[in-house]
Formats: structure tokens, C-alpha cells, sequence
């Protein structure tokens, strides 16, 4: 046994691993974005033959997907999902979540809310008592960026744009700083209102309903 600590990427890994467990044999599986979700996609690939195929939150999970043979559908023609399997990039334990880092934040929300169940795979450096520390992403129209940063500015906010970055949609990222997130489901309504915005990194209205969090001491799951 090693006596080093496990690494941020081991964590990442082993909770993918663990989601696996949630898949039944013959569902069409909703898949996320980012690094915790590449863990997901490779551990997936050992069960492809067993999957009817999945639906990505972005391109790049869908190349993903692809390279290992797993076929990939339009969620139009795929109809519900049983299950989707994201990250994260900030959670708590209400299992509330800032997702977006990425930038596939429209998409993911869009597989979430299709979705029978939302299985958020983090690691525990993630877990926080609230929102707002890590920035929160919101992807907006590009002619309205002016518009929605001066909103965003008066709700107490520092929104920076998300320089040289093109969403999968062909809009733009602004980056809210300094915000102490105490009532997520309300800013994230709030936000959504702002004219110009197309969706905001705040998954609470509809949050996680299973959370698995990968620490040194292993995997364990809230509800
Ligand atoms: C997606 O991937 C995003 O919503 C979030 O921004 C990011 C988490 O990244 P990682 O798994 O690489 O830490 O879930």
C-alpha cells in the first residue's frame, strides 16, 4: 500500500468508477463534461455492450464517447433519460451545485432536466458550506454581454468575461465573482430573468439527486 496522499485525479477517478453501479443493463445513459466525466466515459466503455448508447452534454464528451464505441444519440430521438452522470465544480450538502467551469453549462442543464435521476460525481475538495467561491458561470447572448454584466454588477457580482471562449451554442461565458450565494434557488431564477442570458452555472432549482463524493477515506453518497 502506498503511504502517499491520494491525488485530486485519483479521487475524480474512483467516484466515476463508483457510478457505474447506478447504470442498468439497456438504458440510453445521459453523460456530462470535464475531467470527472472523462473518468465516467473511459469506466463506461467496460460496459458499453450492456448500454443502448448516450446522450453528451457537449462535443467534446460526445468524441469521447465515440473513440470508445459507444454510440451517441440526439436526445430529441432519445426522449427521458433513466440517468445522467456530470461533475461538478463547487457543491454543498444540500446538493446544491455551480457547474459551467467547463462551459457546457446550457447543455448540461438541458440532459439534467431530461433526466429521471442526476448522479453528481465529485471529489470532496469540491464540498463547500455555500455557493459563490468558486465563479459562478453564466452564458449569455453575445449582444447582450454589456447588458447582463451591468446586471449582474448591480447583484452584487464582479462578472469578468471568459476571454478567446465560444460555448458549443456560439454565445459567451461571464465569470461572477465575489458572490456569497445564500439563497441559490432564487439567484439562479433571478439570474435566468436577466434579458440576454441563456443559463446560469447554478443547478438548484433542480439540484443533484444522488451525490457521490470520492476522499481519501473512499466513496460515499448523500441523498
Ligand atoms: C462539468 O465539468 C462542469 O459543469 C464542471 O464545470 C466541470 C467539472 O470539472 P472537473 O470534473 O474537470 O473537475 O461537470
Amino acid at each position: 500500500m502506498r503511504d502517499e496522499a491520494m491525488t485530486q485525479d485519483e479521487m475524480k477517478k474512483a467516484v466515476a468508477e463508483a457510478a457505474l453501479s447506478k447504470i442498468e443493463d439497456g438504458w440510453v445513459v445521459g453523460v456530462g463534461t470535464g475531467s470527472t466525466a472523462n473518468y465516467f466515459i473511459d469506466a463506461l466503455a467496460g460496459m458499453k455492450n450492456r448500454i443502448d448508447g448516450a446522450v453528451a452534454s457537449s462535443e467534446a464528451s460526445a468524441e469521447r464517447l465515440r473513440k470508445h464505441g459507444i454510440e451517441v444519440l440526439d436526445l430529441n430521438s432519445a426522449g427521458p433519460l433513466p440517468i445522467y452522470v456530470d461533475g461538478a465544480d463547487e457543491a454543498t450538502t444540500h446538493l446544491h451545485l455551480t457547474k459551467g467551469g467547463g462551459g457546457a453549462l446550457t447543455r448540461e442543464k438541458i440532459v439534467a432536466a431530461a433526466s429521471e435521476t442526476f448522479v453528481c460525481v465529485v471529489d470532496d475538495t469540491k464540498i463547500a458550506n455555500y455557493l459563490g467561491n468558486f465563479p459562478l458561470p453564466v452564458e449569455v447572448i453575445p449582444m447582450a454581454r454589456s447588458h447582463v454584466a451591468r446586471a449582474l454588477s448591480n447583484l452584487g457580482g464582479n462578472p469578468e468575461l471568459r476571454e478567446g471562449f465560444v460555448t458549443d451554442n456560439g454565445n459567451v461565458i461571464l465569470d461572477v465573482h465575489n458572490l456569497r450565494i445564500m439563497n441559490p434557488v432564487e439567484l439562479e431564477s433571478e439570474i435566468d430573468h436577466i434579458a440576454g442570458v441563456v443559463t446560469n452555472g447554478l443547478f438548484a432549482r433542480r439540484p443533484a439527486d444522488v451525490m457521490l463524493i470520492g476522499s481519501e477515506k473512499g466513496v460515499r453518497e448523500l441523498h
